[in-house]
């Protein structure tokens, strides 16, 4: 049976799971994790949300998935000590079609997880058309005080304007200006650009698919606030994250 096909039913039938990828500090300490779903598909095993969520968005099947992420996340994640925030990626089609705002209230009034620990990952082809209901969405989340990440920096072929216009917290450098580092001239051009712009704006940096030593140091040395990437951890299933999570504590 076509894959699409079956997306629907899976929700029902409690096939997807969260995984949880560390953020962490400059010293290393985990700051948040952020949450990506995974299908355990009966058949065919782990199938990859790249495979997935484009589906998932073209079939609307997005909607109550990401319905259903946003209220998992903010229940596993209030289980960890408080200094520890959970990212949540959300797909443009949720902008449009679900009230966000109303969504992200019950998410944490259900959970008892403070706004403050809750950061919106949203995609820069948001922006591309950011009509008013859009920027009214993103305006009450802020307010709700909710974090606001800008995911995939540099990727999106949005003009810079709306950083102007609505207020962010985070950027996230996608890993593809990441891979080259340090011995990409241009990679690391890109990258100064995009911490420096960041920074004078107030927005803390975070360095995405970070995988080597050299590419940490190179990182911290341009001026990044976080990182995330193999070199720390894989993104790991919520009972690892809570093992992780309190040793910290
Ligand atoms: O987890 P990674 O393995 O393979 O994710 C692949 C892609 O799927 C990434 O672009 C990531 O942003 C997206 N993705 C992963 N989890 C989620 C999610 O919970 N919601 C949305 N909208 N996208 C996700
Ligand atoms: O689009 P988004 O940034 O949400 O997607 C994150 C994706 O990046 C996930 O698929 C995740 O598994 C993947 N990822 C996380 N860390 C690394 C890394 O160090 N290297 C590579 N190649 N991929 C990574
Ligand atoms: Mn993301
Ligand atoms: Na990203």
């Amino acid at each position: 049976r076509a894959l699409s096909t079956e997306l629907r039913g899976a929700l029902d039938r409690n096939e997807f799971l969260l995984y949880f990828q560390p953020i962490v500090t400059k010293e290393g300490r985990i700051r948040a994790f952020e949450a990506l779903v995974r299908w355990n598909h009966p058949k065919r095993g782990f199938v990859s949300p790249a495979d997935f969520i484009p589906l998932a968005e073209e079939t609307g099947v997005i909607i109550p998935m990401g319905e259903w992420i946003l209220q998992q996340a903010c229940v596993i994640a209030a289980a960890w000590p408080s200094d520890i925030s959970v990212a949540v990626n959300l797909s443009p089609i949720q902008f449009r079609h679900s009230d966000l705002v109303l969504l992200v209230n019950s998410a944490l009034q259900e959970s008892g997880l403070a706004a403050s620990r809750l950061e919106l990952e949203v995609t820069e082809s948001v922006f591309l058309e950011a009509t008013p209901a859009i920027k009214t969405a993103l305006v009450k989340l802020r307010e709700r005080g909710v974090r606001l990440s800008v995911d995939d920096f540099g990727t999106g072929y949005s003009s810079l304007s709306y950083l102007r216009r609505l207020a962010f917290d985070k950027i996230k450098i996608d890993q593809c200006f990441v891979r080259d580092l340090p011995h990409e001239q241009s990679g690391a051009a890109i990258v100064r650009a995009i911490i420096d712009l960041a920074t004078s704006l107030k927005m803390t940096v975070i360095a995405e698919g970070v995988e080597t030593e050299a590419q940490r140091r190179c990182l911290l040395s341009l001026g990044c606030h976080e990182l995330q990437g193999y070199l720390f951890s894989r993104p790991v299933p919520a009972e690892e994250a809570n093992v992780l999570a309190s040793q910290q504590g």
